[in-house]
């Protein structure tokens, strides 16, 4: 476990450990491209590795814990031992996140904002930080006709009441941060307008981690295919790092710390 300074501008780096992504998951195969993987984002300047082994694509069905345990564990293990990585993991499992903090992670990445069951517990237990992901609906169905009244205001107030859960089982207000949740369950225009008053979000007075890389609110608006997306995908995050975010979690580091560069270049200009 290591500390993490918040406050960024960080990149991080997403390892996806499911087999749709590796052809093989947790095991040898797949483990040697999750290592190659990896060695390339820290490389290029990724500050911390979001380890996902839970596929939460829209549609997408849940992993048992045991497969999940398989996927994610040896990798968190490898990171930690090959390469001294700060490592994330991206689950919403209690068992998963005890396991994960056990092999050496320094940080939980939960897209249902520690509503599980017993997901608390395990991280007040803890003293890393947790990043807290609104989702309207699950991956299964949440694409299905997304409704808010004010989208920021709904997202607000949704982050708000999971920042005082987490205050109340115990995990201080330093180790939290926030994430807006692009993607799940909004449509394209709510995505934007998430985007477009992202600033709103300081109100809540924790880092805030934005996820928009190869995103479809990128391919449907522009009609790009995935692999089509890095120009775009970089381009979002030097909108966001102009809103204030700290975090950004993304597929293409290096491309992404070129627009950190940039916009904190901008930034020291426009101070001095
Ligand atoms: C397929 C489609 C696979 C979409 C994976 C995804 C976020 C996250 C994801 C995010 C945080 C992806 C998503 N997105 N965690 N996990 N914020 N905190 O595009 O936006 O990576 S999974």
């Amino acid at each position: 476990m290591k500390p993490i300074d918040l406050r960024g501008p960080l990149v991080m780096g997403i390892l996806n450990v499911t087999p749709d992504s590796f052809s093989d998951g947790g095991r040898f195969v797949g483990r040697d491209a999750a290592r190659a993987q990896a060695e390339r984002m820290l490389a290029e300047g990724a500050a911390i590795i979001d380890v996902g082994g839970e596929s939460t694509r829209p549609g997408a069905d849940t992993v048992p814990i045991e497969v999940e345990m398989e996927r994610v564990i040896p990798v968190v293990e490898m990171l930690v031992g090959e390469f001294d990585a700060v490592v994330s993991v991206d689950t919403s499992k209690p068992e998963v996140m005890r396991s994960a903090l056990g092999a050496g992670a320094s940080m939980i990445n939960d897209v249902q904002a520690l509503r599980q069951p017993g997901a608390l517990e395990a991280m007040a237990g803890a003293d890393v930080p947790v990043c807290l992901m609104h989702m309207q609906g699950l991956p299964r169905t949440m694409q299905t006709d997304p409704q808010y009244d004010d989208v920021v205001v709904d997202i607000i107030r949704f982050l708000k009441s999971r920042i005082e859960a987490c205050v109340a089982a115990g995990i201080s207000r330093e180790r939290i941060v926030v994430d807006p949740g692009f993607g799940f369950g909004k449509t394209l225009a709510h995505n934007y307008e998430l985007l477009a008053r992202l600033e709103e979000f300081g109100e809540l007075e924790c880092p805030v981690l934005a996820g928009m890389s190869r995103k479809s609110m990128i391919g449907n608006l522009l009609d790009l295919p995935v692999a089509e997306r890095v120009t775009a995908s970089a381009i979002l995050a030097a909108l966001a790092l102009e809103r204030g975010v700290n975090i950004l979690r993304v597929h293409d580091v290096k491309e992404t710390v070129q627009a950190v560069r940039l916009v904190e270049e901008l930034r020291k200009t426009r101070k001095t």
